[in-house]
């Protein structure tokens, strides 16, 4: 992509109403722009990101055995009626009239509508365990949005949902989810810690909240400095084997959120040097809630002898949306965002120093082209601007490399390129950097 003709509204000045450095990042880097408090519009390159994340999430699913549908925004109030919750979920819950005077209501969750279409597509025990995911918008009225897209009212949710015959097949498929988050977020560069937490209005007694450590983070928590230190990518799971040693492993050291936090347990169970005590942002949330919607929705299969069991449930969600502030808390610097290779926009920005130079545009040109040729993704600045403005723009969006070509360097034949994580310089011919790019 041209920069000469990309859609990419960068701001040099802070933002006035941002007041955490991933919502200040991302407007400043034109990622996102507001447009009623909460809803964001997502602009081309936040929206390439959004992508890359949502590839990694429905990637880590699909290798867990889950299957992707697709649910509606909008739900009907009778529904949740039937599942006890319309009144008590309260008013987070937008709700809105149909010309037909139906209760509508826009999807906070999905519990009640997947109980429901698993209800009457699925009537035998032969049939289980099933997992049902989605990745689509959701609408809580949060009564503050703040921090830009970390509490939105209108977000993107990863949501899935598991059916077992009993609580045995039901805790396999949490503890799939549990191996599947671990993976899903360290793809993303991210450490999550998964904590024991509240079920709040969801239900259940098991559940974890995967938190990542930021001083910017909703919740205070509390940690086992071990966990911080544990990697999970690397080793080979068995989806169908027993997963529990490595739930184990991450469940046997102390951590818990503020709401769940035993001080007396923590100071007897965790050392003085390995106690963490720190803020953190809740990134995706599981819960095992067994027949807490089966029962009243009446999802009901037949036993192996006829007999009516209401199927065990849990619900598993991951904050898409979020994720993306998160990633910028954990991975930024003074000039701007890093982004993890994994969910960059672009994995090299090119940036024309002398644009009016024929022979600079010549060999960036032919740089360009070639490396689109091999799929590398590569954002080209040929802007009429100083080098200055390029460079400070370039650091701001964060792509991993930048590939710097000016008169000099053509005349010797040479590229600069610049690790955005490490700030390390290179030079190199440019077959070089396309061999290092695999093009
Ligand atoms: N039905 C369950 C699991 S599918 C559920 O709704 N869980 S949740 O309420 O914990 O939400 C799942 C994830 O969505 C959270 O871990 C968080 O990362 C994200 N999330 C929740 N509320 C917001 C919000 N207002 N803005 C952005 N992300 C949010």
């Amino acid at each position: 992509m041209r920069m000469s003709q990309y859609f990419l509204p960068t701001m040099k000045e802070n933002p006035a109403e941002a007041q955490i450095v991933s919502h200040r990042l991302m407007l400043r880097a034109g990622l996102i722009r507001q447009t009623s408090a909460g809803i964001y519009a997502w602009l081309p390159l936040g929206f390439r990101v959004l992508k890359n994340i949502e590839r990694i999430v429905r990637e880590e699913q699909d290798r867990s055995g889950a299957q992707e549908v697709l649910m509606p925004t909008i739900q009907s109030a009778d529904l949740w009626r039937e599942s006890g919750r319309y009144d008590a979920y309260g008013p987070e819950m937008l709700r809105f009239k149909d010309r037909h005077d139906r209760e509508m209501l826009y999807g906070p969750t999905n519990e009640e509508v997947i109980t429901v279409l698993f209800r009457d597509g699925v009537k035998s025990y032969r049939d289980l365990p099933r997992n049902l995911y989605h990745i689509q918008w959701k609408f809580r009225d949060e009564v503050r949005p703040r921090f830009g897209v970390m509490r939105g009212r209108e977000f993107l949710m990863k949501d899935n949902y598991s059916f077992d015959i009993d609580k045995k097949g039901a805790i396999h498929s949490y503890n799939k989810m549990f191996v599947t988050y671990l993976r899903t977020f360290a793809r993303m560069g991210l450490k999550a810690i998964p904590m024991r937490a509240d079920t709040g209005p969801i239900g259940g007694d098991l559940s974890h909240e995967f938190i990542i450590l930021a001083e910017t983070g909703e919740s205070a928590v509390f940690c086992d400095k071990g966990l911080v230190d544990k990697d999970v990518l690397g080793r080979s799971i068995d989806f169908d084997g027993d997963l529990q040693p490595i739930v184990n492993e991450w469940t046997s050291l102390y951590a818990a959120t503020d709401e769940m936090h035993d001080q007396a347990r923590f100071e007897k169970e965790v050392p003085d040097d390995r106690r963490v005590s720190a803020r953190g942002i809740e990134v995706g949330h599981i819960f095992y809630f067994g027949t807490n919607y089966s029962k009243p929705l009446n999802a009901v299969v037949t036993g192996p002898n006829g007999e009516n069991i209401a199927v065990e449930m849990g619900s598993y969600g991951v904050g898409v949306s979020r994720l993306m502030g998160a990633i910028i808390e954990a991975s930024h610097d003074a000039n701007g965002i890093i982004w993890p290779d994994s969910v960059a926009p672009f994995k090299v920005g090119l940036i024309n120093l002398k644009p009016d130079d024929a022979a600079v545009s010549a060999a960036c040109k032919t740089l360009y082209d070639r490396l689109r040729e091999a799929g590398v993704e590569t954002l080209y600045d040929d802007r009429d601007l100083r080098g200055g403005a390029k460079f400070a723009d370039m650091d701001l969006i964060g792509l991993p490399w930048q590939a710097i070509i000016g008169p000099k360097g053509v005349a010797a034949g040479i590229v600069e390129v610049k690790n955005r994580r490490t700030g390390q310089r290179e030079e190199m011919a440019p077959e070089a950097l396309l061999a290092r790019f695999g093009a």
